[in-house]
């Protein structure tokens, strides 16, 4: 099932042509619409006619989170607001979050992006799938949302959470597709268990996986556990959101739809590329969108391309399963977290000390974040309900800011580890098998 076969299983020398035309395109959008562009291409001595081609895309300056979060909320967009139709946002390194914007021809190519996402899962008109990703800022919901409209599937709009009804209608509605976090997919494996229902009885055959990382054993267990093919999504909003690239039938690697969005690896210290066939950190350029063009947008996702032709007959770039990050972030139940976030919460409550750690754990394929904090000692020799008091606080003030549950225990001074170099502040015990 290949959704746009001419695209998809172009020639690779006519797509590169087809890349060169869009990224010069690109390139004149951003250099005339958005000032920081404008000032940063000056400062690489670059002028929008210095760039013909692919050839030259290694000259381009790259865009970093940090520049996201440096023109909050919609500095970098390359459109007038009038011309926005919608927004999304996912979490910074610290307070605010990234937002992205989308004009009505982005939204287009973001459902076609889905749609060839979910023909190469060999999702069609025939399945019913459940869309158990959040709905709202986080782009998961909506972004698959719309693509299985396109492709004309019957779109089940759960969100995310509410085990037990999800249970209840994939079995009442016969749901043959789930979309969730590969997480998500193996706590809901053992919630049949544990209400007796047999995965073998239900109509699922496919889950759309992804939002973070999963390893092959992962796989491996959620086919086995739900009877179903596990197939791989990958996206970040930055970029569009799901969609940027997807796993086909021979789970050998995501295919990358570059007609809209240009790979690169690079070496994270060195910033230089690195050859195709070793690992680096993943960069993109989109070069079609509209509302936020963005210029090698370092990812720090770590992966291999390959752009040998599929099997399946996709000649697009693929991509390998992403298994790790080059910075600190976390990605709890399917929510981005930087261990700064919750520094810059505390360093807001004047009863905790500046020494804090976190332990990342996974309890029956649930992820937990456990937040120890050094308070000053006059809280443990006081009344217990003090202490009680604080620890409310300070969760309420830490789960506002990411929007997931935490639990946080006050400890006494001097119970948090000092390092003599880089405070090692996370303690991830999730064993991503
Ligand atoms: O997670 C978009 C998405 C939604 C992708 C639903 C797939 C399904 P962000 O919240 O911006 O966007 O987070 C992007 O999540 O840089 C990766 O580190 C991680 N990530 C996303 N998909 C995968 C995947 C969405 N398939 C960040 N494997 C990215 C590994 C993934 N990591």
């Amino acid at each position: 099932m290949i959704w746009n076969e001419h695209i998809e299983c172009m020639n690779r020398d006519e797509l590169r042509n087809l890349q060169s035309k869009r990224l010069c395109e690109t390139v004149e959008r951003v250099y005339y619409n958005v000032p920081f562009y404008r000032k940063k291409m000056q400062e690489f001595g670059l002028e929008p006619g210095d760039i013909k081609g692919m050839d030259d895309l290694t000259k381009l300056p790259f865009t970093t989170k940090q520049d996201l979060r440096d023109n909050y909320p919609f500095g970098l967009f390359a459109v007038p607001m009038s011309d926005v139709v919608r927004v999304h946002a996912s979490s910074g390194t610290t307070g605010k979050p990234t937002v992205v914007g989308y004009t009505r021809r982005d939204l287009s190519s973001w459902s076609e992006v889905v749609a060839r996402s979910l023909h190469c899962a060999g999702v069609g008109k025939e399945d019913r799938i459940q869309i158990a990703y959040g709905y709202g800022l986080f782009t998961g919901g909506l972004g698959v949302h719309y693509g299985a409209e396109k492709v004309g599937a019957t779109v089940i709009p759960i969100s995310g959470g509410n085990t037990k009804k999800q249970l209840q209608l994939m079995q009442d509605f016969s749901s043959t597709v789930l979309a969730c976090t590969p997480s998500y997919a193996l706590y809901l494996a053992e919630a049949m268990e544990e209400h007796g229902i047999d995965p073998s009885k239900l109509h699922l055959k496919v889950g759309i996986f992804g939002a973070e990382p999963w390893t092959h054993n992962m796989r491996l267990e959620i086919e086995e556990k739900l009877h179903i093919k596990a197939i791989d999504i990958y996206g970040l909003s930055e970029v569009i959101g799901p969609g940027v690239a997807n796993e086909c039938a021979y789970q050998n690697g995501l295919h990358v739809f570059e007609d809209h969005f240009l790979p690169e690896t690079i070496d994270s210290t060195s910033l230089k590329s690195v050859p195709k066939g070793m690992e680096g950190e993943l960069v993109f350029t989109t070069i079609t969108k509209e509302a936020l063009p963005i210029l090698r947008y370092r990812t720090r996702d770590l992966t291999i391309l390959n752009d040998e032709k599929c099997q399946c007959g996709r000649t697009m770039t693929r991509m390998q399963k992403c298994t790790g990050r080059s910075d600190d972030m976390l990605i709890i139940r399917g929510v981005n977290i930087f261990p700064s976030q919750i520094e810059s919460v505390l360093l807001e409550i004047s009863e905790t000390k500046p020494h804090y750690m976190l332990f990342v754990d996974r309890h029956n394929n649930l992820d937990t974040l456990e937040v120890w904090v050094e308070v000053d000692g006059v809280f443990f020799s006081d009344e217990i309900r003090q202490l009680e008091n604080l620890t409310r606080k300070i969760t309420h003030e830490i789960q506002s800011t990411l929007g997931i549950s935490v639990k946080v225990k006050l400890v006494e001074p001097k119970t948090i580890e000092r390092s003599e170099g880089k405070a090692k502040r996370v303690i991830d015990r999730r064993q991503l098998k």
